[in-house]
């Protein structure tokens, strides 16, 4: 990576960890280092049958997670960082508020279902607490955030594609849907997708954790049951900014995080690295990675378009967890009803990019469906994120 800002960011993140400083220092930098020397990183590629090459499924399966560098062009990201701009505009002035600074009815005022998740500056609102199933077991430090910062910001946007058209068509990018398909199967399903929004001085920390919640203890265990997401980089994702992962921790089941902080001595956890991404490149990450990310101390800010996708064995007949949609059992038919989104983006990346080849969806082949992105599909889309396919 060739950022700059690196070490300013590096150094300004060590000087909020007072005297774990030059600690915090060493750990961002060795971390570089060593997420740069693994062998999971390059763009998409095919094998001669058109399956996604076995060196990327072997690295993603041993490692947990997969760097695809150059998958979004400048176009698209310029697209997408104006529509963020736009939607920005669009946020109401503070938690629980229905308008925005301009009086005007806010973006998700009108939501049935949780859309902006808060935070005050810096904070790790969900760390050592009982939301979401109490899966961030540790709180990280919350640093002090400067005097000018807000009282409060978003930090996360769940139900993303009601809002954003241009998230609606990096979910229908047809590489990224082939993937999809050759990890969970021609008929992979959707699971939910999300902003995560990290400004500089004031993103907030997203404490360790594992993402799966219902199959830990399923007889059918293994590496992929809880499925993965894909995380595409607006900015890109340093070590100051970026999600952290346990290279291999899929793996090993449900992780007491608090005893791999004790082991570590801090929370800087032994061994973990960051995501190191350029603008445009896309994470795979197995949700049952230990993963999390810091407070944005530094300089860059990180935005991720994040979508995920499970096997559909995975969801078909469970009980869901509760934790991005009301608990409830996904049966054939609120999957189908779910998975209409991948229509939407796939007819809307078509509208924006003619060239590209769209991606076939297997069970929208079976059965004969097509669909059309337009103004009533958008108003469809409200509320969309209650058929979370939360596991
Ligand atoms: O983007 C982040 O900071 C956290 C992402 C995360 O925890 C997730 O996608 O599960």
């Amino acid at each position: 990576m060739s950022d700059p800002h690196y070490m300013e960011s590096i150094e300004a993140c060590a000087a909020h960890y007072g005297d774990d400083s030059d600690a915090m220092r060493d750990y961002l930098i060795s971390g570089h280092k060593r997420a740069m020397a693994l062998d999971n990183r390059g763009p998409i590629e095919y094998d001669a049958d058109g399956n996604l090459a076995g060196h990327i499924v072997d690295a993603y399966k041993k490692y947990g997670f997969y760097v695809f560098t150059g998958v979004l062009y400048q176009d698209e990201l310029d697209d997408i960082k104006q529509d963020l701009a736009e939607m920005k505009e669009r946020f109401p002035v503070g938690p629980g508020e229905k308008l925005t600074a301009d009086g005007a009815p806010a973006l998700g005022a009108d939501c049935e279902t949780t859309t902006l998740v808060w935070s005050k500056p810096l904070g790790d609102p969900l760390g050592g607490s009982a939301l979401a199933n109490g899966r961030h077991q540790v709180k990280l430090l919350e640093p002090k955030a400067a005097d000018d910062a807000p009282a409060a910001a978003p930090f996360i946007l769940l139900g993303s594609l009601q809002f954003s058209e241009t998230c609606l068509r990096v979910y229908g990018h047809p590489q990224l849907l082939k993937v999809a398909e050759d990890i969970n199967g021609k008929d992979f399903a959707p699971f939910n997708e999300s902003l995560f929004i990290k400004e500089p001085g004031i993103g907030a920390a997203v404490s360790w954790h594992q993402d799966g919640t219902t199959h830990w203890d399923s007889e059918d265990f293994d590496d992929g049951i809880h499925g993965f997401n894909f995380m595409a980089q607006v900015y890109g994702s340093t070590a100051v900014n970026g999600v952290w992962v346990l290279p291999g921790s899929h793996k090993l089941g449900k992780v007491d995080i608090k005893q791999l902080v004790a082991e570590s001595g801090s929370e800087r956890i032994a061994d973990t690295v960051p995501l190191v991404c350029d603008a445009g490149d896309v994470v795979m990450c197995n949700r049952q990675l230990v993963h999390g990310s810091f407070a944005n101390t530094g300089f860059e800010p990180r935005i991720t378009v994040n979508m995920g996708f499970h096997r559909r064995s995975s969801v078909l007949g469970v009980t869901g967890a509760g934790t991005h949609s009301a608990v409830q059992v996904f049966d054939e038919e609120l999957i189908a009803k779910r998975s209409e989104v991948i229509g939407f983006g796939i007819d809307a990346r078509r509208k924006r990019f003619p060239n590209e080849t769209p991606y076939e969806y297997q069970p929208f082949v079976e059965k004969g469906l097509s669909y059309e992105w337009n103004e009533a599909a958008k108003a469809s889309l409200h509320d969309y994120n209650a058929l979370d396919l939360s596991i």
